[in-house]
Parts: C-alpha cells; structure tokens; sequence
C-alpha cells in the first residue's frame, strides 16, 4: 500500500472538475485517504514547491497556484505514486498521452489541471504538508 498527495489545481476547481477528477481516481480504485479545499497564499505556494524555486517559472507558477481555490487529497493503493503520474500524463498536457487527465483537461504547461507527487521522499513530505496522520488513517 502506498500514499500519494494529489492537487486539483485552480484551472480544475474553477472549470467543475472536481467530481469528474475524483470519480477518476476512484474509479481507477484509490482510496482517497484525505482530501480538502483550500486557499494557497503566495508565500504557502512557494513553500510547497520550494523544489522549483530557481527554475524560471518559479514565480508564475506560485502566482497561479495561489490564484484562487484547490482541493488537495490523498490516493491510497498499490504503486499509487507511478500509478497516479500515469494517470495524469505528461507535465505538458501538449505531449500527454490520451486518456490522462492532463491530455483531457490540461490547458498550458503551467495550468496543467492536477498535481501528483514524484517519488516516495516527495510524497511523504507533501503529504505531511497538508494534512496529519490522525486524518489519514481511518
Ligand atoms: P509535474 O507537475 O509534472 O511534476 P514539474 O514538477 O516539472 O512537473 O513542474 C511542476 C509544475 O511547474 C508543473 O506542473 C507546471 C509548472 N511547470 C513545469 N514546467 C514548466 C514550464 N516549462 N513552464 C511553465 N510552467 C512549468
Ligand atoms: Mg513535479
């Protein structure tokens, strides 16, 4: 069994896409451990992706990112961190295969619809970034 931290990020929260990106990932048989809505300021933006902070798109994407409402979650299963990037497809929705949810809904690189988180180490930090054990474990 293994977690994984999922976003919908502001372009998904803002077209309705909550139910249809959540009813995916059940349907693909997650768990969804957790899950909340909430506001990112700039600065918890930056902190998240603290991991970005020297690539030049650091302070557009944490502008976008804290432009307005997302939902964060937690998808429990087996090999959930690959399985949950080969469900969201390439990080530009241009290149992503069909299918993804990044290929559907992505509308730019930057406005790619869904975060996931990349390997075991990131996964266990996100994670504790936004949400405690006693919410997860039952
Ligand atoms: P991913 O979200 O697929 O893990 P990443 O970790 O390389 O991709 O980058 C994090 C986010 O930063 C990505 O979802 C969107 C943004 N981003 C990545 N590359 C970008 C680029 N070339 N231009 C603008 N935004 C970019
Ligand atoms: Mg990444």
């Amino acid at each position: 069994m293994e977690r994984t931290l999922s976003i919908i990020k502001p372009d998904g929260v803002q077209r309705n896409l909550v139910g249809t990106i959540v009813g995916r990932f059940e349907s693909e048989g997650f768990r969804i451990a957790g899950m909340k809505r909430l506001w990112l300021s700039k600065k918890e933006a930056e902190a998240f992706y603290a991991m970005h902070k020297d690539r030049p798109f650091f302070d557009s994407l944490t502008s976008y990112m804290s432009s307005g409402p997302v939902v964060v979650m937690v998808l429990e299963g087996p090999n959930a961190i690959q399985r949950n990037r080969d469900i969201m497809g390439d990080t530009n929705p241009a290149q992503a295969a069909e299918g993804t949810i990044r290929k559907e809904y992505g509308l730019d690189v930057e406005k790619n619809t869904v975060h996931g988180s990349d390997k075991p180490e990131t996964a266990a930090k996100e994670i504790a970034f936004f949400f405690s054990e006693l919410e997860l474990m039952r």
